[in-house]
């Protein structure tokens, strides 16, 4: 559930779907041993605060998921070594960031007329996306069935202006924009990071397993990631422990000691969105090296919106729906989009590094 748009809500309010654009071509998929990561034999000097380390390598990127028409072929992949949050970015480290620089964010700033023709003029007040579960089920054809645009909604009031931060310190910060995360990235000396990093990294070291710790969702009966249990959207009995958001590091961390890699929130990362963007790669041949993503963003469902990749699934995933807390799975989003199940965390070069970019 990571495509919802601001600019579409404050139009129309409820609007139906565009038929997704059926699966795309898939290259053809030929299985190749690669190596399996190997970490170096020191990692350079202290680890930063917070942060693991992950070594990098060589892995198998994606999934065959038959729900995900954008996650295949599964290909080779190759990024090198940085350091990564061992959480999500929380609302007391966002605070620092605010505290220190007076970033105003999106969610914060009224929109403009401008920039959402269409939307009538008593709509353009600051706010931001927001789960509002029906009171009954409902058809799953339309999120517009569960989302709407929450006046006063951000990340100090996350379920608008009734709310605050008060004992949700620990948690994720939600209701970023893009240019939030990328601007609290810049002002920590971390960025964002790519789609093959994230994934590389939610994976903790295993090879194509369909979830970061393995086969199984729940294995030996114990949950490993917030996610949702009920019947989607009206009732969720948080059989995990947590009907919202929970607290970062809630749940086991992976192989690499990240925590909250599947659920929990929606994770931005750098890359551009582009459905086309796998079997581009695997056309070209070889192992892709540290692939940044394509060029410019396509999304069939929603030609002509710009979007960019968001990874891990949130407290809203289910397999009744969505399933993206796997590693292969991808989201997208308008970058001006933030919601209260979208958040992120950073990166950091290795300052030694060799340069990664290598020829093909
Ligand atoms: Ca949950
Ligand atoms: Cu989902």
């Amino acid at each position: 559930m990571g495509c919802m748009r601001k600019a579409t809500l404050l139009r129309v309010g409820v609007y139906s779907l565009a038929v997704v654009a059926g699966a795309v071509a898939v290259a053809a998929f030929v299985t190749r041993p690669l190596p399996a990561a190997q970490a170096p034999a020191t990692t350079p000097g202290l680890p930063p605060e917070a942060m693991a380390w992950i070594p990098g390598g060589e892995f198998w990127m994606g999934s065959e998921e038959p729900r995900f028409g954008d996650a295949r072929p599964v290909h080779g992949v190759r990024v090198g070594a940085f350091w990564i949050d061992r959480t999500e970015v929380t609302n007391e480290q966002f605070l620092r960031f605010a505290e220190a620089t007076g970033h105003v964010t999106v969610a914060e700033k009224s929109p403009r007329a401008e920039d959402f023709p269409g939307a009538p003029a008593e709509n353009l007040v600051a706010g931001s996306v927001v789960f509002a579960p029906p009171a009954g089920p409902v058809p799953l054809d339309s999120h517009f069935r569960w989302w709407s645009y929450l006046k006063g909604a951000n990340w100090r009031h996350p379920e608008g202006p009734g709310s605050d931060l008060q004992g949700r310190e620990k948690f994720p910060v939600v209701h970023v924009a893009w240019s939030d995360a990328q601007a609290y990235a810049k002002w920590a000396g971390k960025r964002l990071p790519t789609e093959a990093e994230w994934e590389f990294a939610a994976r903790g070291g295993l090879d194509r397993k369909p979830f970061g710790w393995g086969d199984e969702f729940k294995p030996g009966g114990k949950f490993m990631a917030n996610s949702f249990q009920g019947h989607f959207p009206e009732k969720n009995t948080a059989e995990d422990g947590f009907a919202g958001v929970a607290p970062v590091g809630s749940f086991p961390p992976n192989g690499f000691g990240l925590s909250d890699m599947a659920g929990n929130v929606w994770e931005w990362c750098s890359d551009n969105y582009r459905a086309d963007y796998y079997p581009t790669l695997a056309a070209a041949g070889g192992v892709a090296v540290n692939p940044q993503g394509p060029a410019d963003s396509l999304d069939p469902a929603e030609p002509g919106v710009t979007k960019r990749v968001m990874k891990g699934g949130s407290f809203l995933c289910t397999d009744q729906y969505c399933s993206r807390y796997m590693p292969g799975g991808r989201g997208k989003g308008d970058p001006d989009t933030g919601t209260n199940h979208l958040g992120f965390r950073c990166v950091q070069d290795v300052p030694a590094a060799r340069p990664v970019r290598e020829p093909r």
